[in-house]
């Protein structure tokens, strides 16, 4: 059956971002009423986790990623599926690298990023584990001093990913062609598109320099950044149940996949939505005073 309106149960997981989507069935397809209530709450909480499903077929998935926007293609991984539009996620005993292993926004090193990911993971570690962390930059941004956030919001930032990409993909190409690894000037503080929030935009797997400043001092504050961006007020954390669906705004978060349950295996499907070029409005609101009473991380 179609989930119908009033379906969808919206549970916060943290006072700071994230919720838990109960009562919403996506193998069966859902109308257009609870799609505008799962995507509301997506653009409110960054991070959604539809519980509660099955195994959703490629066909499926992209539908669901369609109804947000048009698919994003990754520049660099090979097509592992039938479907072209699905990015395979799988983890095993040979693997040498495990997909998101860092924090990173994904492809942030396109001119223009992708929007949404939509991933269900089907195989799940038999030792457990297998999380994911997310972090919110609105968050981060919001809990900087005035003065940072004003030298922040007039500079931008180098993504790379030539350091990244023919690490992680060049022995699953054909070798014919050069693997593409793109790479773009992004604001450092961006505005949401849709919501007009500001959020920090840069992570420390492809943001590599400051534009315009020289690598030390450059380096310096992107070090300071990264630091400031994954403090534990700032994140939550995904157990995953069987078949979870989970829905992230790599506009305003970024996420680590932990890779702790090796030799074992874990996998899953992903599909993500193309975004737009990342800008920065002047004219924009700040955030209010952050209520986050943020630790110097260590006690005192
Ligand atoms: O496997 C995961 O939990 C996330 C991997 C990742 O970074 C991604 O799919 O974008
Ligand atoms: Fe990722």
């Amino acid at each position: 059956m179609t989930s119908g309106p009033g379906d969808p149960q919206i549970v916060p997981i943290s006072p700071v971002f994230g919720a838990e989507i109960h009562g919403v069935d996506l193998a069966s397809g859902i109308d257009d009423e609870t799609f505008r209530l799962v995507h509301q709450a997506w653009l409110e909480h960054g991070v959604v986790a539809f519980r509660d499903q099955s195994p959703l077929t490629a066909d499926a998935q992209v539908e669901f990623a369609l109804r947000i926007g048009p698919l994003h293609t990754h520049p660099a991984a090979p097509a592992e599926h039938a479907n072209a539009a699905v990015f395979v996620i799988r983890t095993h005993r040979d693997s040498s690298i495990s997909n998101g292993n860092g924090w990173h926004s994904d492809v942030s090193c396109d001119e223009e990023p992708p929007s949404a990911t939509m991933l269900q993971i089907q195989l799940l570690p038999h030792c457990g584990g297998g999380d994911t962390l997310f972090a919110d930059m609105e968050a981060a941004y919001a809990t900087l001093p005035a003065t940072t956030r004003e030298r922040l919001c007039g500079l931008s930032a180098i993504h790379a990913s030539a350091h990244v990409y023919p690490g992680r993909y060049a022995d699953r190409s054909d070798g014919e062609e050069a693997l593409a690894t793109p790479s773009a000037v992004h604001p450092v503080v961006r505005t949401h598109p849709e919501t007009g929030r500001r959020s920090l935009f840069v992570n420390p797997s492809f943001t590599v320099a400051i534009d315009g400043m020289d690598s030390a001092e450059g380096g310096e504050l992107l070090t300071e950044l990264h630091e400031h961006c994954t403090r534990p007020e700032f994140q939550i954390r995904h157990r995953w149940q069987p078949y979870d669906v989970l829905l992230w705004d790599n506009r305003r978060v970024q996420h680590f996949a932990i890779w702790d349950y090796w030799p074992n295996e874990r996998s899953g499907h992903r599909v993500t939505v193309q975004g737009t070029r990342p800008f920065f409005d002047p004219e924009g609101p700040e955030p209010d005073e952050s209520p986050l009473r943020l630790s110097i991380g260590r006690l005192a």
